[in-house]
């Protein structure tokens, strides 16, 4: 019975997040590098002789809508930008603790800002992974009030961008460093990172409160 109700709960938890995407985005070919001295690794967009950025930020539901980052807009654009910025701490060689921030910016000017929490994975073969969670992620409408993210290669949403206000969501990142697991300071190393925005955490955590009540109770 108890196996039962916990798969109940998992499940009731699964449903609500699907349910919940706000919204979505993704960058590949991020310019990474770490500076062991402030011990701060940064993602940022990039048009360099080796590669270039490339990405999205999606707002989920109907109707979907994508601001495109196509292939070099940072040559294109005079404010679009994607920045990450994670701290390394307690690095053990195999994992790391990893906090920060992000800001992503539109065409013109303004930017989905959040908070960056979770922990780096030393994967072998210099792969480096990085899991962690969103919070406080909002949308600032910068400059003149258009109400509207604008993808740098069009496209773009002006759903309720008040519903972008101190959301929470899941990021996960990827870079190839071979050698030690931020050993020293290192940089251009192509970087990619996605995440998935969901709702204030209200309803969510109702949802997980009465799930978990309900497999307490019938244990
Ligand atoms: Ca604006
Ligand atoms: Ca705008």
């Amino acid at each position: 019975m108890k196996k039962v109700s916990t798969v109940l709960a998992a499940g009731l938890l699964a449903t609500a997040a699907n349910a919940g995407v706000v919204a979505t985005y993704g960058f590949t070919d991020l310019a990474g590098s770490y500076d062991s001295a402030t011990g701060i690794f940064r993602a940022v967009a990039t048009d360099n002789a080796n590669y270039a950025t490339s990405g999205d930020v999606t707002k989920i539901g109907a109707p979907t809508a994508t601001a495109e980052y196509a292939f070099g807009f940072t040559s294109r654009s005079g404010f679009a930008n994607a920045v990450f910025e994670i701290a390394v701490t307690m690095n053990n060689g195999l994992t790391a603790m990893g906090s920060g921030s992000f800001t992503i910016t539109d065409d013109d000017g303004d930017t989905i800002t959040g908070l960056i929490s979770g922990m780096w994975i030393n994967g072998g073969s210099g792969y480096v992974y990085f899991n962690g969670s969103m919070s406080g992620v909002t949308f600032n409408d910068n400059g003149a009030a258009d109400s509207s993210f604008d993808g740098p290669d069009g496209g773009g949403f002006s759903f309720p961008l008040t519903q972008l206000n101190n959301e929470v969501g899941a990021i996960v990142g990827l870079f190839i460093k071979p050698g030690t697991f931020f050993g020293g300071s290192f940089r251009d190393r192509p970087t990619q990172i996605d995440g998935q925005i969901l709702p204030t955490p209200g309803s969510l955590a109702l949802v997980g409160i009465s799930g978990l009540a309900l497999a307490r109770r019938r244990r």
